[in-house]
């Protein structure tokens, strides 16, 4: 059955033809040696994908001939010392590797050379990648290196096996049976991560409960770490600020309590000796009720440090988030995060990145970039992105997230003049110390096929793709993924392209288009809810709807938020004039009669959205209609069903939206538009 279980490492059968010929050719051979750790997990990889996809199997040899495959390091293979391209192999990071056709000993041969185990893995996905989709394997000339040193899922999962904002079904982790019982699902979840170069997990919620830290649970937390660590993930936990309080027996929690400081030093010690590649600590600190350091007067940069001096010695790093706001709401929640962490900027310790989600509400379907990055010249930042679709339809609508990414990562900061893109901001390893970090929240569950929608599958992968390298593109992405889900097949791939590619686009016109932003349901995330009126959580700061007006005007002469960018993107969003009409909303109040740059008021304008947002999602369920026949049927009627909901969906957004809004406005809905259901 086509459950969607394998994901992107389905290695069904290319056939038998030219180009799958040729791959067998240059297959036929292997020298691999190698039995233990990162090499064997690569080695056994290589084994089922040469058997899957070309159907023969791995014959390991230990002599030179024309068309094998050579591969490992300088250590499992040291005639490498010997070739041209040892220089190369000495040049790459920790986790680099070449794939290359050279010359060895008189042989034409295919080189998968990396400095470490965990590049080899890294280097033979890549290889099989490029057979998945049917690239030629010849002239090879690959050389790769991340360009982030981080690349961590933040696993929003309870200890009691649910999932926060998980649409896929319970947690994986089985707390019950760990450490002892090692389930496959934990081993297809290392290679999934490791085949798109993802290098950490932080296990459990960052609403976190202090007793993941005591020892029987390490124990079960050092029983992942030991599945894991062939696939060159490291586990990290999430620390509750109040721990040494809950589960240490002290009476307080003060950052600058020295009984609580070794509370700490002493826990870290026994997590290393449970978990000696521990990762470190994931916090949200005060934060939506959270405890943290402010609790005792201290700042974010005390608690951080704390946590940071302790475990500083074993290589362990903090992650701080910066998803800080003032819960009685007597400030825009948008200025919050900046105006919190802004002046700490410099006084965190060099193992310690301040961590901001990438916009400056909370994860909406569209945000301008959080100004913290190109805001803190001298800390290290990592990014968080939530891949979990909490305000993008769940699991239920296809929303390729690929296209999000990089928009945030795109976007230029100016931080130091034209080009400070936030990826490059990610990226600048003179300010960070020579760390750097992104983070994504993972939409995995218990589901058959992991994600809920099986197009989820491709935000976890772009995810991953993005982290290894942030300034590479989300269509080629989606094309891989494309490619290595479904088929190598244009009549397959154009339509499934495309339908990625508008689908976020879609979602943002039939849910929040123009800049508006939090009107979706209270409680689920799910669904409009514009309407909602709440002392703690008030719609109204929003949207700020009236009778002749929306938006908030966060411009110098309202909240100021737009002073938080650098000029030009100041200037930028500051004017009306020029701001994006895509954030119109977010930094203006915005009469209904407003001429738009199209020449529609407002109020038509944003009508049209709505109308379009429905218009495109039946688009996709047409194009996908398409492949009946081309692709599997359970993997067809999968998507079909869900896209029935979605239309079903876009039209209670959009109807639910364009009445409150109307109630107010008081204006019709154009003639041309107006459709009976
Ligand atoms: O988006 C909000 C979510 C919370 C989440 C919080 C956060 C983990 O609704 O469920 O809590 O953000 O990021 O801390």
């Amino acid at each position: 059955a086509e459950s969607g279980y394998e994901l992107w490492l389905r290695y069904k059968p290319l056939g038998n033809n030219e180009l799958s010929e040729s791959y067998r050719q240059r297959n036929r051979k292997v020298l691999f040696p190698g039995e233990t750790g990162s090499l064997a997990a690569a080695k056994k990889e290589l084994r089922a994908g040469l058997s899957g996809l070309l159907g023969i199997d791995l014959a390991e040899t230990e002599t030179l001939e024309d068309n094998m495959l050579i591969i490992g390091t300088p250590q499992s293979i040291p005639l490498f010392r010997k070739q041209a391209f040892y220089p190369e192999i000495e040049g790459l990071s920790d986790e680099g590797y070449l794939i290359q056709n050279s010359k060895m000993e008189g042989k034409m041969v295919t080189v998968i050379a990396a400095r470490t185990d965990i590049g080899v893995l890294y280097g033979v996905f890549h290889y099989l990648r490029l057979m998945q989709t049917t690239q030629p394997l010849e002239q090879l000339a690959i050389k790769e290196n991340p360009k982030l040193r981080y690349r961590v899922l933040n696993h929003w999962d309870n200890l009691n096996g649910t999932v926060e904002r998980g649409y896929a079904g319970y947690s994986i982790w089985n707390w019950e049976r760990l450490p002892f019982y090692k389930e496959q699902r934990y081993i297809d979840y290392a290679r999934a991560n490791a085949s798109v170069g993802i290098n950490g997990a932080v296990l459990n919620n960052v609403n976190a409960q202090a007793k993941s830290l005591r020892t029987d649970w390490l124990v079960k937390a050092s029983g992942l770490a030991d599945v894991f660590r062939p696939y060159g993930i490291k586990v990290y936990l999430t620390a509750k600020f109040s721990a040494p309080r809950e589960i240490g027996g002290l009476d307080t929690a003060n950052p600058k309590d020295p009984q609580v400081q070794k509370w700490w030093k002493d826990k870290v010690e026994e997590i290393y000796s449970l978990i000696p590649d521990f990762g470190g600590f994931l916090v949200k600190a005060n934060s939506e009720g959270q405890p943290g350091p402010q609790d005792y007067g201290c700042s974010h940069a005390d608690g951080a440090n704390m946590l940071a001096e302790v475990l500083e010695p074993y290589g362990g790093i903090v992650f701080w988030r910066a998803f800080v706001y003032q819960n009685e709401r007597q400030v825009d929640r948008v200025i919050n995060g900046y105006n919190e962490f802004k002046p700490l900027d410099g006084k965190f310790r060099k193992n310690v990145f301040v961590q901001p989600k990438n916009g400056p509400i909370d994860f909406q379907p569209r945000e301008p970039f959080h100004p913290l990055f190109g805001g803190m010249p001298d800390t290290p930042l990592s990014l968080e992105f939530q891949i979990t679709q909490e305000n993008l339809g769940h699991a239920g609508h296809l929303v390729y997230l690929g296209t999000l990414f990089e928009e945030t990562l795109q976007s230029d900061t100016y931080e130091n003049g034209k080009g400070s893109t936030v990826s490059k901001v990610l990226q600048n390893y003179q300010k960070t110390h020579g760390i750097s970090a992104i983070a994504g929240v993972p939409n995995i569950g218990t589901d058959l096929n992991w994600t809920g929608h099986l197009f989820g599958q491709a935000n976890w992968y772009a995810f991953g793709r993005l982290a290894w390298n942030p300034d590479a593109s989300s269509a080629e992405i989606a094309e891989d993924w494309a490619k290595m889900t479904f088929s190598n097949e244009d009549s397959v791939l154009s339509p499934v392209l495309r339908i990625m590619q508008m689908s976020r686009e879609a979602y943002v016109n039939y849910t929040m288009p123009l800049g508006l932003n939090h009107i979706m349901n209270y409680d689920t995330h799910n669904g409009p809810e514009p309407w909602h009126d709440d002392p703690v959580w008030t719609a109204f700061d929003y949207h700020k709807i009236t009778e002749d007006s929306i938006g908030v005007n966060r411009t110098a002469g309202g909240t100021g938020a737009v002073l938080q960018y650098h000029s030009p993107v100041y200037e930028k969003f500051e004017n009306i004039k020029t701001c994006p009409p895509e954030y119109l909303l977010w930094f203006h109040r915005v009469p209904w009669d407003y001429k738009m740059p199209s020449g529609k008021t407002l109020w038509d304008e944003l009508v049209c959205h709505y109308y379009k947002g429905v218009d495109e999602v039946r688009l996709m369920q047409k194009l996908w209609s398409g492949l009946k026949g081309k692709i599997d049927r359970e993997r067809f009627d999968h998507v079909a069903s869900l896209l029935e909901y979605q239309e079903q969906e876009a039209i209670w957004w959009r109807d639910g939206c364009l009445l409150f809004f109307q109630e107010y406005s008081g204006l019709p809905i154009p003639a041309d538009l107006e459709q009976p259901e």
